[in-house]
């Protein structure tokens, strides 16, 4: 089955109590037993719950993985997944991961006497020279969070193999539509649901995929153990979007791509970053890891963040916010929202500077998001002229 297929059939079967075609919300805490150890498959649901599961077995299948567990948010994926780790333990991080990432490794995971190497990913030999006698886990984000820098998969998971570290692999950005780490070799892949999953801004969620029966287990233990588990109704929701995931991408891509294009020829832009774009430092492993190039932009505009508050300002079909991959466009400042809990000086030196504007290209018509981006950069402008007046 392909991707498209699999997204509407795998995990939908109709229910065989009513014959209803979708999946019904089983919202429910509890079942009931015949007797001592006689159930239906299922005793109480943060163990266990039906919407769940359909929605567990389609994102497996849309990763192209044997086993997959639903969470009540990417951070709740991304904490469940550490609970591999022992005290003692160390990971290697690809330095441009989402904020709110970072604030868990570094504000509470060390706490718990766990160590974390921040590395650029987009150099393999670092990640080696930071690869310690204690390191479990090799952690890449790609396309990261929002600088677009990508991780070779290939060549990282070979080499966490062949130092017997765990790959973990968080591919919200891409989405399994464009990128599938699995088959390039990652044990482990993490998302947020909320976003592209999701895709309609109305749900929080997470998700881990993995084929690797031991690490499967002891992630679904720690699911029930720990209980970041997401609620029947969320589940259903997540699932209802990844119906049309195939479509949706595509349309976000070629919104994107328009995007960045009109961004890289615009006289109030310094820089635009797309993976997509022959200018991205990596457009040919691009090229070669992704089947597409997704929907975020970056850029970064010419003045720094007293311009980029006016843009932002004066936008007015993106909308000034945190979260990414909804059907509608958004834009964010990372140095304030989604990476305001990472230290200036460390935002700076990996590139995350004031003036930088994180672009969610939404699904609406491209020709429309172009002109709204036109209008809002020409703000920039005519308050310059007033100003020097
Ligand atoms: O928000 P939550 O569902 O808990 O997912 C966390 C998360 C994990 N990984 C990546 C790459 C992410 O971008 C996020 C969340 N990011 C945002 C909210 C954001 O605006 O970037």
């Amino acid at each position: 089955m392909k991707f498209s297929t699999k997204a509407i059939h795998v995990g939908g079967e109709p229910d065989p109590s009513t014959g209803a075609i979708i999946t019904p919300v089983f919202q429910t805490s509890t079942y009931v037993q015949e007797g001592i150890g006689k159930h239906k498959g299922y005793e109480y649901s943060r163990t266990g719950n039906p919407t769940r599961a359909a929605l567990e077995s389609c994102i497996a299948s849309l990763e192209g993985g044997k086993y997959g567990l639903a969470f009540s948010s990417g951070s709740g994926a991304m904490a469940t997944v550490m609970n591999l780790l022992n005290a003692g333990d160390h990971v290697v991080v690809g330095e441009d991961v989402y904020g709110g990432t970072y604030r868990l490794f570094t504000k509470v995971l060390s706490r718990y006497n766990l160590e974390f190497t921040f590395v650029d990913s987009r150099d393999p030999k670092a990640v080696e020279a930071a690869i310690k006698p204690n390191t479990k886990i090799l952690w890449m984000e790609t396309p990261t969070n929002p600088l677009l820098n990508l991780a070779d998969l290939q060549m990282l998971t070979q080499l966490a193999k062949s130092r017997k570290l765990i790959s973990v692999v968080d591919n919200t950005f891409a989405s399994p539509y464009f990128q599938q780490p699995l088959a390039l070799g990652a044990d482990i892949v993490v998302h947020s649901t909320t976003k592209y999953m999701g895709g309609h801004s109305d749900v929080v969620g997470g998700a881990v995929v993995t084929s690797n029966e031991e690490y499967y287990e002891r992630i679904k233990f720690h699911q029930n153990a720990v209980g970041a588990i997401p609620g029947p109704f969320d589940c259903w929701l997540v699932q209802r979007g990844l119906k049309t995931l195939a479509v949706r991408m595509r349309e976000h891509e070629k919104n994107a791509m328009m995007v960045a294009k009109f961004l890289e020829g615009h006289p109030a832009i310094e820089k635009t970053i797309y993976p997509g774009l022959p200018s991205h430092p990596q457009h040919d492993l691009a090229k070669r890891q992704m089947s597409g190039f997704s929907g975020m932009v970056s850029c970064v505009i010419k003045g720094g963040m007293e311009k980029a508050d006016i843009f932002m300002q004066n936008t007015k079909l993106f909308a000034l916010a945190e979260s990414l991959g909804g059907v509608e466009s958004l834009l964010c400042h990372p140095a304030s929202m989604t990476h305001g809990s990472i230290p200036k000086a460390e935002r700076d030196a990996r590139g995350i500077v004031e003036g930088m504007v994180r672009l969610s290209c939404g699904i609406e018509d491209g020709d429309d998001l172009v002109a709204d981006l036109e209008q809002a950069l020409s703000k920039i402008s005519s308050t310059a002229k007033v100003a020097s007046r």
